[in-house]
């Protein structure tokens, strides 16, 4: 095949042999609005430029030009090139960049690609839903199973931790019915579920995209949006696990990190958030939801959840105010619940290390604070929060990319969309920071908006919580480049990255099918299905080289090259609520915005 590509005279390809062993031409597999910006990317030793082509499906040249050399790129560990062709605007499928004699996978340039893959992202919450059956009518007799945890009821967790420390039990069981599972296991985390939930809401506060009966969800037809729905499926489980009024708890106050040898006080935590509910010990990989019979415990509060309950609880204020009003005086009720018992308990963190479900440990709440004042403010308009939040050094600053444990940019965004005198101030801040991610993007040879080589554990994630701040940017400002990065960010999870394959399940080059998922295990185990479509894998990880990584990632690994489809390998290739929310996000922005 290269061969012949080779000898085409009219293609004027550099056809030394020692370049085409080791060409590659990165492109995402999906395509193009006719009207986007369209890159590719390619892998050479070449140092000159080398002619290209777009082809179509049946060998006939779009466009040609000649490709940019880029250099050395740390973090693919490649000599690369860029092409431009996105002067091509014409419909078509099957098109293929062609250089140095080798042709990038096939794609497609059509208007609403993304439109799909938004419900797909989106239905990804579905499918996880704890605590009702997965509907084969909804989701196909193949991904259909029983409700899992169908009731769930939970104690605290006592006895001794894995430093030796020895938590009390509680004098209550709470009833934890419902919500997401957080990922590939069956924990649900508050803090986690925090973040995700608040994105999908914040996708409905900024384009109200999915009105009723638009998704696949078992409450379409109940007039109210579809997206709000299944929102409130992951809120009401977050309000289930407030710890009940009055209660006394022995907490370890003012300790960050977990550690033997805590000290235990008397705390009132009435009005705190357990920080999450799971298995007592991990489960084996597969296992369907409803063939757990592990016994599920509730971790000790802490301050960061009970600030994730009450940021969501006002952000639920708000956005149920006109489509439930009960249900967002329940939220309001839950969110001045959770706000006094913060301020009472400012300083209890996750620290009980129990096997069996993640940590999410967190030693810095100045963020959830930031956040949970912001929520407060732009559903209360309450100006007596305003000084602060002026004062407060996240609306001082460029917004940071946002993630489970740095969530002051969610307070943020929130606040640049409120109608309140903080708006301008949070925008600033947000367009700062899209603009360095721009820069960013030149210094990196795959032009992602993260410059450098630490990819850390859900980087795919970490790139659509930026994107999510260069969309809003190119909303507010109208400048074309926020939006190319918006568009190149997705580039790269569908294919034009150095693995070459799409990290999203079912579009794109080649994509991810074997996850880090008990239920989506069929990569593992053919009685168990392949994921569906629309399911994000966390991505390179150049940080954790063995634990996770199922020994299928090479030892000094490029960074970007971390990274290996397979279900052992949860710290590259799980899926997780909290990243599958920006990419809905991002993808329908995408989509609607066109
Ligand atoms: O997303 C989390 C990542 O930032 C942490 O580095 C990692 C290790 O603590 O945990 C990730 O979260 C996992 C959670 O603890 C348990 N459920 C699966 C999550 C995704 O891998």
């Amino acid at each position: 095949m290269r061969l012949s590509a080779c000898l085409l005279p009219a293609l004027l390809f550099a056809c030394s042999p020692a370049a085409a062993e080791t060409t590659a031409v990165r492109v995402n597999g999906l395509g193009f609005a006719p009207d986007a910006p369209k890159r590719a990317i390619v892998e050479t030793d070449a140092t000159e430029p080398l002619g290209w082509v777009v082809r179509d499906a049946t060998g006939r040249t779009l466009l040609s030009g000649r490709t940019v050399p880029y250099g050395q790129d740390a973090a693919s560990g490649h000599n690369l090139h860029r092409i431009d062709f996105g002067a091509l605007t014409v419909s078509g499928g099957g098109l293929q960049v062609v250089a140095d004699g080798v042709s990038s996978p096939p794609f497609t340039i059509a208007p609403h690609l993304y439109e799909p893959v938004a419900r797909d992202a989106l239905a990804y919450f579905y499918h996880n839903r704890a605590g009702t059956p997965i509907r084969a009518d909804l989701v196909g007799e193949q991904l259909a199973r029983p409700a899992g945890h169908l009731p769930e009821r939970a104690t605290c967790v006592q006895g001794r931790d894995t430093n030796g420390n020895e938590w009390a039990p509680c004098s209550y069981t709470l009833d934890v019915t419902g919500g997401w599972y957080d990922a590939g296991d069956h924990g649900k985390y508050v803090v986690n579920g925090g973040i995700a939930t608040w994105t999908l809401l914040n996708l409905h506060e900024t384009l109200a995209p999915f009105a009723d009966n638009t998704l696949k969800v078992p409450e379409a037809g109940n007039g109210v949006p579809d997206l709000l729905d299944e929102a409130r499926w992951e809120v009401e489980f977050l309000l289930r696990m407030q710890v009940p009024d009055g209660q006394k708890m022995r907490l370890a106050v003012d300790q960050p990190s977990p550690a033997a040898g805590l000290t235990f006080s008397e705390v009132d935590a009435g009005g705190m958030a357990h920080h999450k509910v799971g298995d007592i010990s991990w489960a084996p990989v597969p296992l369907r939801p409803d063939q757990n019979r592990l016994e599920r415990v509730l971790a000790p509060p802490s301050t960061a959840a009970t600030l994730n309950l009450a940021a969501v609880a006002l952000q639920c204020a708000r956005v149920w105010q006109s489509a439930d009003p009960a249900f967002a005086a329940r939220c309001a009720k839950a969110a001045t619940r959770a706000i006094a018992a913060a301020e009472r308990n400012p300083a209890i963190y996750a620290v009980a290390d129990f096997p069996g479900s993640g940590a999410y440990g967190d030693g810095s709440l100045t963020d959830e604070f930031f956040w949970a004042q912001a929520e407060l403010y732009a559903t209360t308009r309450d100006p007596r929060h305003e000084a602060a939040l002026r004062q407060a050094p996240f609306l001082n600053q460029p917004a940071g990319e946002a993630g489970w444990g740095s969530v002051a940019t969610l307070g943020l965004v929130t606040l640049a969309q409120s109608d309140t005198p903080l708006r301008d101030q949070a925008r600033q801040q947000i367009v700062a920071a899209a603009h360095a991610w721009v820069q960013e993007q030149a210094e990196t040879g795959f032009a992602i908006p993260h410059a450098g080589t630490r990819f850390v554990w859900g980087s795919n994630s970490g790139l659509l919580n930026r994107a999510m701040l260069l969309a809003l940017a190119a909303q507010w400002t109208g400048e074309a480049r926020y939006r190319t990065a918006v568009v190149d960010t997705l580039d790269y999870l569908l294919g034009r990255n150095p693995n070459g394959r799409s990290y999203i399940s079912g579009y794109g080059t080649d994509p991810m099918r074997a996850p880090h998922h008990r239920h989506w295990a069929g990569a593992l185990d053919p009685a168990y299905p392949l994921p569906p479509a629309g399911a994000l894998s966390g991505g390179p990880n150049s940080t954790s080289t063995g634990e996770g990584t199922a020994g299928v990632v090479a030892a000094g690994c490029a960074p970007m090259r971390c990274w290996a489809d397979d279900v052992g390998a949860y710290a590259l290739n799980e899926v997780a609520i909290n990243w599958n929310a920006p990419l809905a996000w991002v993808v329908t922005w995408l989509d609607r915005t066109q």
